[in-house]
């Protein structure tokens, strides 16, 4: 086949000629669009160049710019809509077009180094330049080099720069906060992942949330995640049990091919490769130089930890705090940038998504990017849930209960109240059988991505399914004549004995509706999880050291629940649910102790049976 030159409609063959249809290269007809699009590679510093979305409103001038650093695909994010309007095009995931857009700001949206059309190799958790990365580049100097290079060549702007993003692309707004560049005026932070240990999305204090391993195969096998994570069982419960470990079902998939999956199986305790990425220990050292609002969920059921402990780390650091605002709603991870007048059955009483863009984040943003003139929010916005409405204030109560804390004691019976129980309290006591772990939703279990899964309001599910399991104890409290209100890190204190010698703990608190609610029937008795999470018992004492359990001997398990700020109103209950699995969500702990609990094997898991010292069991509650 030979193309003679210059024919670009017709192709000649040996046998003839024939008309084509495709260009080699279309070009769209754009001039009618409300925006310019320019696709760019920019260089960084060490010759990698990172693909880049820039949308120019139209007539922009004197425009400041809005940025995103993305491992998700800056053309998908950038592409919503077959659209020559610049709103439709932004209509999804971080992009608010009602603040972006119709703000008039130039969006800036980039694929991190090594995903999707960006040079380089991508790292999930790339440390920072040091002992983890020896080499010249990280996300903060990928950040200042595009802000670099955006601020002399974008003729349109006025040189301002703001960053913001969600989850992963609120971590990279926060890396951007390392050494920054004099253009960064502004950065929010929503459900960012902070720590991966502690209370992101790897870990919770040390449990591994096993229904991640897809999420890492995906992002992780190939730039483009043309590789997809595949599974022959609907109920992903049969998947995960039947693989027998986290770490066997990685590597029945060959994930031993992938560094994070090598490193999180090397990596189980919170040693230096965890605490040296941790990015809010990270702020401390660094101190908050560039106006920062950090955006958190009340049921974020991936980043529940790290927007509010980087408040609370950075609090105390005067020149740091004066930097440092946070919002905090009813919401699930990333809910906030949607329509959000309830979440699963629970009603807000008003979209409380536009109440947070319009309110906080559009004159935040504007303050700092546009004109000084306008007025800041309130540096703490929080949405109370149960009451349903909008506080603010000027800080966060202090998360060690060191005063003003009341304990809601374990009582004898299944009991709960504000009394210390006597010395005959006893104990309660359950079997918690690896074989049969409890599950997180009701089965079958569909994850995150399957049609009909339940994970994006999961945190807000009844609980009443798993409260008759006689593997879930429960305890509840009379029923509230005054309303209560309670706010901050409930702060658990639970005293158990085992029969094994490693085992996990998780505890719920919940809301129980009255039996019946006329305004909303089907929340008749519906038990609302308001904060709850899970502590792998080998770490109860330091998260750097495990130690194995002492079989049949009491030991205190301190866990700090996430951030809640609610109301039990009158004609609710309160009631606490302990159990030893969280199924699939986090892999089954074996009961039994093993170094490496990624790769134990089936013989290992074992039944244990747990009692709960009543007396020596309660939970710290900030009320007011
Ligand atoms: N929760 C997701 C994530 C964040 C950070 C690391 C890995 C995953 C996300 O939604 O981006």
């Amino acid at each position: 086949l030979s193309i003679i030159p210059g024919t670009t409609l017709a192709q000649n063959t040996t046998a003839g000629t024939i008309e084509l249809d495709m260009p080699g290269h279309f070009q769209r007809q754009s001039v009618s669009f409300d925006y310019v699009r320019r696709d760019v590679m920019i260089p960084m510093r060490d010759g990698v160049k990172l693909h880049t979305v820039i949308l120019v409103p139209k007539d922009a001038r004197n425009a400041p710019i809005l940025m995103t650093r993305t491992p998700y695909n800056a053309d998908h994010m950038t592409s919503f809509a077959s659209s020559g309007d610049m709103s439709s095009v932004l209509e999804g995931y971080d992009n608010m077009t009602d603040v972006i857009a119709d703000g008039g700001y130039i969006r800036v949206v980039q694929d991190v180094r090594g995903k999707y059309r960006s040079e380089g190799r991508y790292v999930m958790n790339r440390p920072f330049r040091g002992p983890l990365n020896g080499t010249q580049v990280d996300h903060a100097t990928d950040t200042w080099d595009t802000i670099e290079w955006l601020v002399h060549n974008t003729p349109e702007s006025n040189g301002k720069v703001g960053i913001i993003g969600i989850s992963y692309d609120g971590f990279t707004a926060l890396t951007a906060l390392f050494h920054p560049h004099p253009a960064l005026k502004v950065s929010v932070p929503m459900n960012p992942m902070v720590d991966g240990w502690i209370g992101d999305d790897w870990f919770h204090n040390g449990a591994f949330r096993e229904e991640n391993l897809p999420y890492i195969y995906d992002q992780d096998a190939t730039p483009k995640n043309d590789e997809k994570w595949w599974s022959n069982h609907y109920d992903a419960y049969d998947l995960y049990l039947n693989a027998v470990s986290a770490g066997a079902l990685g590597k029945s998939r060959g994930m031993e091919q992938i560094g994070f999956f090598r490193q999180i199986t090397a990596h189980l305790a919170y040693d230096s490769w965890w605490q040296n990425q941790a990015m809010d220990k990270l702020l401390v050292k660094e101190g908050l130089t560039v106006p920062t609002l950090l955006v958190h969920s009340l049921w974020d059921q991936e980043d529940s930890y790290g927007a509010v402990a980087t408040w609370y780390a950075l609090e105390n650091v005067p020149t740091s705090a004066r930097n440092l605002s946070i919002v905090i709603g009813p919401w699930n991870h990333g809910g906030e940038r949607v329509e959000a007048s309830k979440l699963g059955d629970i009603k807000f009483r008003a979209d409380t998504g536009y109440y947070f863009r319009k309110k906080i984040l559009e004159p935040f943003l504007a303050h700092y990017l546009k004109d000084s003139t306008i007025s800041l929010p309130a540096r703490v916005s929080e949405f109370r849930t149960g009451e349903n409405i909008w506080e603010t204030a000027s800080k966060l109560p202090a998360p060690d209960c060191a005063s003003e804390c009341k304990a809601l004691h374990l009582e004898p019976g299944h009991g709960l109240g504000f009394t210390i129980p006597g010395v005959d309290a006893g104990a309660a006591q359950y079997t918690s059988d690896p074989d049969h772990p409890v599950p997180y939703v009701p089965r079958p279990v569909l994850t995150k991505g399957v049609t009909g899964s339940p994970w994006k309001y999961w945190l807000v599910t009844d609980q009443r399914d798993v409260a008759s399991r006689p593997d879930v104890l429960t305890f509840t409290s009379e029923i509230l004549t005054k309303p209560l209100t309670i706010e901050g890190e409930p702060l658990v204190h639970l005293t158990a004995s085992t029969t094994g010698t490693d085992g996990d703990f998780v505890v719920k608190l919940i809301d129980v509706f009255p039996d019946q609610v006329s305004a909303q029937p089907e929340m008749g008795g519906y038990q609302l999880m308001v904060s709850a999470d899970i502590l792998r018992g080998r770490y109860r004492k330091s998260f750097e050291h495990p130690e194995a359990i002492p079989a049949n001997t009491p030991q205190l398990y301190k866990i700090a629940l996430p951030f809640t700020n609610h109301t039990f109103l009158p004609g609710h209950k309160i009631m606490v649910q302990i159990q030893s699995s969280w199924f699939p969500l986090y892999d089954r702990n074996p009961q039994s102790y093993v170094d490496n609990i990624f790769f134990a094997p089936k013989a290992a898991y074992k039944p244990a049976t747990i009692s709960v010292d009543i007396r020596n069991s309660w939970i710290d509650l900030h009320t007011k």
